[in-house]
């Protein structure tokens, strides 16, 4: 609990072996409810290490995708009653110690939503080892997702992201992509929402273990978000609507948290 609101944590896991104990082991202890880990049809240890460390893993029986992943993070992180589910990584790329900080403004309802920024000092990134054509790519697709979404964030890419209740149950999420460009999706039901977003700035950390998809699937990602905002332009001017950008009314509460379901979680 932070603030008297219920975290958990979602991450989803490909072959992620060489990283996802660290990753795990450096989660906040004494803040976190539970912690779920999407085995997205791993064909190495990652679920065994995944398990023996005290996280829930809910498995897929084969690889789905990182959008996909998140789906069955987030309905698990709802029907758990999570009030913010916050994705970690499984490759270490991303500081699981500032989880609490990443959770604060949600948690003191100031946003619905938080993202990690690695490009609030641009230089800083490079520093972290951010290869310098995913840096330019970054910094000029940024500008193009800013000048349709007025989302005010200085990067529109990062993987550290924690979502308010409101934002899970309102959002269709489970219509958006399987894949990488599902984190585009969301920032676009972000802004037609009408969402409450902010940032925190975070560390860049590339190393020999972190996984990032390759060039092809990065430049397949640039060319799904600029689509993403063509989509979205249509839809917001009503020349085409789009189910993936409907957003719900909010249901009515249902009283009191879940009960935590892991016996023997170390957070
Ligand atoms: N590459 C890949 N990663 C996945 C998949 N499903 C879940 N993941 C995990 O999602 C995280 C983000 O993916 P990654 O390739 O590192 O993307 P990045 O955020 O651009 O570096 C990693 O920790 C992966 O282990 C999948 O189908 N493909
Ligand atoms: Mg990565």
């Amino acid at each position: 609990m932070v603030n008297g609101k219920k975290i958990v944590v979602v991450m989803p896991a490909y072959n992620a072996g060489k990283t996802i104990a660290k990753a795990l082991a450096a989660i906040p202890k004494g803040m976190v409810d539970d912690v779920l880990v999407i085995d997205d049809g791993c064909q190495d240890d990652s679920a065994k290490i995944a398990r023996d460390a005290g996280a829930v893993v809910i498995a897929h029986e084969k690889n789905k995708g990182y959008g996909a992943a998140q789906k069955t993070g987030y309905r698990e992180a709802l029907a758990r009653g999570a009030d913010v589910a916050v994705m970690v990584h499984s490759d270490f790329q991303y500081d699981p110690t500032l989880v609490p900080e990443m959770v604060k403004s949600i948690t003191l309802g100031q946003a619905d939503a938080c993202f990690g920024s690695r490009m609030h000092r641009k230089k800083d990134a490079r520093a972290g080892g951010m290869p310098w054509w995913r840096f330019v790519a970054n910094i000029a697709l940024t500008l193009i997702e800013e000048c349709f979404l007025h989302l005010h964030l200085s990067e529109y890419h990062t993987g550290y992201r924690a979502y308010g209740r409101s934002v899970l149950l309102r959002i269709p999420f489970d219509a958006l992509s399987n894949n990488y460009v599902f984190d585009t999706e969301m920032l676009a039901d972000l802004a037609v929402g009408k969402f409450r977003v902010t940032e925190i700035p975070i560390p860049t950390r590339y190393s020999e273990d972190s996984q990032s998809p390759n060039f092809r699937k990065s430049v397949q990602y640039g060319f799904s978000t600029l689509a993403v905002m063509g989509r979205y332009a249509l839809h917001q001017l009503g020349i085409k609507r789009y189910p993936k950008f409907f957003i719900q009314d909010l249901p009515p509460p249902v009283g009191g948290v879940q009960p935590r379901s892991v016996e023997n979680s170390i957070w």
